[in-house]
């Protein structure tokens, strides 16, 4: 049996991942940030703190096989937090993942590492990264990390390309960037079991029809996609684009207009 540590289990991902995860049979050690978590079955064991810390990092990894990393600031904030928490954290786990031979790790990077490319583009998953801010430019050090340490180490990894993990989408931009809740536990699930990987980049995409991203070549690890935003084009057509004008021209949508350097 694959162990599998999840890291981020209380945030808006870890949350929904937690018991589908439990429910397909896999053991899950579930790792929180600042608060603590209860288990929600006798499969799942859980801890928190801090991943900058080694020694919660070794709690965390000691005797797993498969982290599903989504721990991290998850939205466009100031450069010292995302250096923290997305940086310096992931640096720290992919050592602990060295030091306990954890076989793979599942990144959870965002579409925002690619965000300023024109929504009329299709991109493809050899595009090159076009961030849209510090936290765009965090997933691109975390998904040259997967690399490296694959190269190097012998680490697989995946960084899984989110676009909008939501359980509907709810505006224009959605229609393109929707990943639906069960088309993501389905591709993470595949994301631990997949045989052999070695280095992979995937979109984590529903199959919107009016989707920015082709995910041709990441086919070995079998995701095939059901949920369509376009099932729900009505609702949100009918309603207005919360969007400005240059956030509706990029990919990336509102990341893209947010400038959080500081003043001089
Ligand atoms: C992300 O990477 C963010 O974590 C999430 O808050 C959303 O903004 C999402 O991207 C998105 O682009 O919709």
């Amino acid at each position: 049996m694959t162990r599998v540590a999840l890291s981020g289990a209380g945030g808006a991902i870890g949350r929904v991942l937690r018991p589908a995860l439990l429910a397909r049979g896999f053991t899950l050690r579930s790792a929180g940030g600042s608060r603590p978590l209860e288990a929600l079955a006798p499969e799942e064991e859980v801890m928190h703190g801090d991943l900058r810390d080694p020694a919660v990092v070794d709690r965390l990894l000691s005797g797993i096989d498969v982290l599903v990393h989504m721990a991290g600031t998850s939205v466009e904030k100031p450069l010292p937090e995302i250096i923290e928490n997305n940086l310096k954290a992931l640096y720290e786990v992919y050592e602990g993942a060295r030091r306990h031979g954890v076989r793979r790790v599942v990144f959870a990077s965002s579409n925002h590492a690619i965000g300023m490319y024109p929504v009329e583009e299709k991109l493809d998953l050899d595009c090159e990264f076009r961030p849209d801010g510090f936290y765009g430019l965090s997933k691109v050090w975390g998904e040259a990390m997967t690399r490296m340490y694959w190269d190097k180490h012998g680490i697989e990894g995946i960084s899984v390309r989110i676009g909008t993990a939501a359980e509907r989408p709810t505006e224009f931009r959605h229609l393109s960037t929707w990943l639906g809740h069960e088309d993501m536990i389905e591709l993470i699930a595949r994301c631990v079991t997949a045989p052999a990987v070695g280095h992979l980049t995937v979109w984590g995409v529903s199959a919107n029809t009016r989707s920015y991203w082709d995910n041709a070549g990441a086919e070995r690890l079998g995701y095939v996609p059901r949920q369509n935003a376009e099932d729900h084009a009505a609702e949100i057509l009918a309603k207005p684009n919360p969007l400005d004008p240059v956030a509706r021209r990029h990919q990336g949508g509102g990341f893209v207009t947010m400038d959080l350097t500081p003043p001089e």
